[in-house]
């Protein structure tokens, strides 16, 4: 029961997100390659069903075709994935391989404990030495981890970047070491399977969108709306402001966005700045959180305010944490956009087709559930909430 239910949860979303947002032609292949053993890991490990990550879009081939991004992939080559040959790096077994991961932010964040947790206990369980090291929100310092993983001897390396153009330091001296890079959750700049293998992580435009459409139903399409942002300088509060923004200025005139503030993606920012926000705004109707952490900090300064969350003010937030579907389920959250964490089977499976034949696809978006008043209480029982 509990799985037809995520299924439903992975299909309403999915259905959204396939309505034009997301990302080209699905290419078999290599990708296909990437998600039955994610598959079949998540249904052998006990019946977390609702809680392993799902594939939506695997693409094998580099992004935009004809852009130039691909020297050496001609339309011969287009469907293949990214090899250990064409990236430049030696074979390896990765059982007897040292695997570093980069865990950009602390792990006072449940999906950022999430994370780590699943990497570790995927390697563990695939008998792959790893080391793990956690910039705290810090990007020269994730820079430093990584070259002090690569001195450590690690050979391949999982990355969680902090910024999305800030690692260019690290990624270089992983290149000039052959050293592959694969990035999940946020992108970095640069080449696919040349800078790095590819990325695997969620559509957040598409989750922008579902939010953006969760706040105007919630507030009858119309108020004032404050929104805040995560972290700048990556593609996950890029596409998370912009796909919120461009969805209410489309689809909800009577709502106006008054304030657009960066919460660093952190509970007690969240709070801060809401309490600001609110001095100036004592008629604000609705927060749009990009993450649940800032979520949680905003409905702190709503009840300091005096205010009651859900009823004067209404609050979306974004990856399903514990604490927020329970908010949901409460009534004191409107939703909570799922950002599904669990990336050690995926990654895994990935950095093993990269030294197939066939390939590691360059781009693998993953399918995440919505928790709404709807389906909060079953959730918090099944497993997919972290
Ligand atoms: O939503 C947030 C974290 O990059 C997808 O970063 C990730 C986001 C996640 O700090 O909680």
């Amino acid at each position: 029961m509990s799985a037809v239910s995520s299924r439903r949860r992975h299909i309403a979303l999915a259905g959204l997100v396939s309505g034009g947002l997301v990302l080209a032609g699905c290419a078999k292949s290599a990708s296909t390659g990437a998600s039955p053993t994610s598959g079949s890991t998540a249904t052998s490990s006990a019946s977390s069903t609702g809680a392993a990550q799902q594939v939506e879009t695997p693409t094998a081939t580099p992004p935009a075709a004809g852009g130039g991004a691909s020297a050496t992939a001609g339309p011969a080559a287009a469907a293949a994935g990214c090899t250990n040959t064409t990236y430049g790096a030696p074979k390896l077994d990765l059982k007897t391989t040292t695997v570093g991961f980069s865990q950009s932010e602390a792990e006072s964040n449940p999906f950022r404990a999430t994370e780590t947790a699943s990497i570790t206990a995927e390697a563990k369980r695939l008998g792959i030495k790893l080391i793990t090291r956690n910039a705290n929100a810090d990007v020269s310092r994730q820079n430093s981890d990584i070259q002090a993983m690569i001195a450590q001897g690690a050979k391949v390396l999982i990355v969680a970047p902090e910024n999305s153009d800030g690692l260019a330091p690290s990624l270089a001296a992983a290149k000039a070491q052959k050293i592959p890079v694969l990035t999940i959750d946020r992108t970095v700049q640069g080449k696919a399977c040349s800078d790095f293998i590819g990325f695997i992580g969620s559509n957040f435009l598409g989750q922008a969108v579902i939010a953006a459409d969760d706040m105007g139903t919630a507030l009858g399409g119309k108020g004032k709306v404050a929104i805040l942002q995560g972290t700048p300088g990556n593609n996950v509060a890029a596409d998370r402001t912009s796909g919120f923004v461009n969805q209410i200025k489309a689809k909800y005139p009577g709502i106006s966005i008054v304030a657009s503030q960066t919460g660093n993606f952190d509970q007690a920012t969240g709070q801060k700045v809401t309490a600001q926000i609110l001095q100036s705004n004592p008629d604000l109707a609705g927060v749009y959180a990009e993450n649940d952490g800032m979520a949680l900090g905003a409905l702190q300064a709503i009840r300091a305010a005096g205010k009651r969350g859900g009823k004067d003010i209404k609050v979306v937030g974004i990856d399903g944490i514990r604490q927020a579907v329970q908010n949901v389920a409460d009534g004191t959250m409107v939703s909570t956009i799922e950002t599904n964490p669990r990336f050690g089977p995926l990654a895994f499976s990935t950095l093993a087709a990269f030294y197939t034949p066939a390939g590691a696809p360059t781009k693998v978006i993953i399918k995440d559930g919505h928790f709404t008043a709807a389906n909060a209480k079953q959730a918090l029982t099944n497993g997919s909430v972290y």
